[in-house]
Order: structure tokens, then C-alpha cells, then sequence
């Protein structure tokens, strides 16, 4: 059976879970990160040498990169749904995997640490507003981009979706001012409709 090491908590591991549930595969989940440590463990290490989590083991192939494991699941799985078979649909939910890695992703780690891991008295509040406003900025290109079509690899919900959908949910849940951006906001609520997005993402954030 699949495993995937991780703890529920972060948003990486949440890509992997909820791509699961989308493919409705049985796994089993194994406590690592955070609290529960185990990422420096020599056993672990010699299946991801970057000591993060997530990492899955699927019948002997151990993969880590979330957004790798997310590709791998959809392409063994769900082939022509989640992991569009014509080359270009392929490329239009793949470009918006690796944007969500190189762009937005730094800008909303500097937000969630600051806010909800780290002690009120010791927040950089100038560095937090600073991403909060590089962010409406950010988050208004896939606005744009979204106005003519309901996901963000065209007319359906692809593998696309997921590493910047778990990605948004932080952005609509962190007490932050967010700029009108009413056609993220419909797709974020567009994805508030997927059992799997509820299940993993919509989460208390902590
Ligand atoms: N690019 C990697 C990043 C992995 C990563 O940084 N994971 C974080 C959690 S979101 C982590 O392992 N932090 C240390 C910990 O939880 O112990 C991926 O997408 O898988």
C-alpha cells in the first residue's frame, strides 16, 4: 500500500492527501515533521536527504517534492482527468504547479510563519506586511488568468489545481486584508465544494 510521511499540518503534505483522495487511493499516513520529529532519522534520510516531509513509498518507489508526488499519483491513477493526456492541456496545469513553487509560495511562508508559528512578540510585522502586499500582487495574476475559466488548466480541475489551491486557502483564512480579487475567490469557492479539499485542506491552520 502507499505511504506518505507527513504530518497533517502542512500544506505540502496537504497537496499529496488531498491528490489522493481525488484519485480515491487507499494509503497509510505516517507521523513525520514538525513535533514529531522523524525527518533526521537515518532511516528516513536515506529516503529523502532534505529531512522534509512529504515523502511516499509506493510499493517500493520512494519519491519526494510534493508537486512530483502529485504528478506521479495523477499520471499512474488518473490519466486523461487529473493528469490531462493532450501535451499543452498537460503543460496549462503543470506551468501552474511550478508558478505556485517559484512565486507565490515564499510571499505566503513569510505570511503563515509569521502569524501562526511565531509568538506574537516576536513577528516582524514590517517583513509580514511587506508579502501581504507583494501577495495581492501575486495572487492578482492568477485572477486574471482565471476570469475566463474555472480552473486554472482550462474548463475542468486538474493536478493544476491542487498545489496552489492548498496554497489559496491560506490566503482567504490568515486574519490578513486581502485585496477584491473576485475571480480567485470563485474558484477558491469552487474548490471549498471538493470533499477531499475540505477533508485535508480546511484545516485550523497551526
Ligand atoms: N519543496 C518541498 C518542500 C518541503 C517542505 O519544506 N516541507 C516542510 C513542511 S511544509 C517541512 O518538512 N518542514 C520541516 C518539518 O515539518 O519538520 C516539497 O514541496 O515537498
Amino acid at each position: 500500500m502507499l505511504k506518505i510521511w507527513g504530518r497533517t499540518s502542512s500544506v505540502n503534505v496537504q497537496k499529496v492527501l488531498w491528490c489522493a483522495d481525488e484519485i480515491g487511493l487507499d494509503y497509510e499516513r505516517i507521523e513525520a515533521g514538525g513535533a514529531f520529529g522523524v525527518t533526521r532519522e537515518p532511516s528516513y534520510l536515506a529516503m529523502n536527504p532534505n529531512a522534509v516531509i512529504p515523502t511516499i513509498d509506493d510499493d517500493g518507489f520512494v519519491l519526494w517534492e510534493s508537486n512530483s508526488i502529485v504528478r506521479y499519483l495523477a499520471a499512474k491513477h488518473a490519466a486523461g482527468t487529473l493528469y490531462p493526456s493532450e501535451p499543452r492541456a498537460r503543460a496549462e496545469a503543470e506551468r501552474w504547479m511550478d508558478w505556485q513553487l517559484s512565486t507565490p509560495n515564499a510571499g505566503m511562508v513569510t505570511i503563515f510563519w509569521g502569524l501562526i508559528r511565531t509568538k506574537p512578540e516576536e513577528r516582524n510585522s514590517a517583513a509580514i506586511e511587506a508579502a501581504r502586499q507583494s501577495m495581492c500582487e501575486i495572487w492578482s495574476r492568477l485572477d486574471r488568468y482565471l476570469a475566463d475559466q474555472p480552473y486554472v488548466g482550462g474548463d475542468r480541475f486538474t493536478m493544476g489545481d491542487i498545489p496552489i489551491g492548498a496554497l489559496v486557502y491560506r490566503w482567504f483564512n490568515l486574519a490578513i486584508e486581502r485585496n477584491d480579487l473576485p475571480h480567485l475567490k470563485a474558484w477558491y469557492d469552487r474548490l471549498t465544494k471538493r470533499p477531499g479539499y475540505q477533508k485535508h485542506v480546511m484545516v485550523v491552520l497551526s
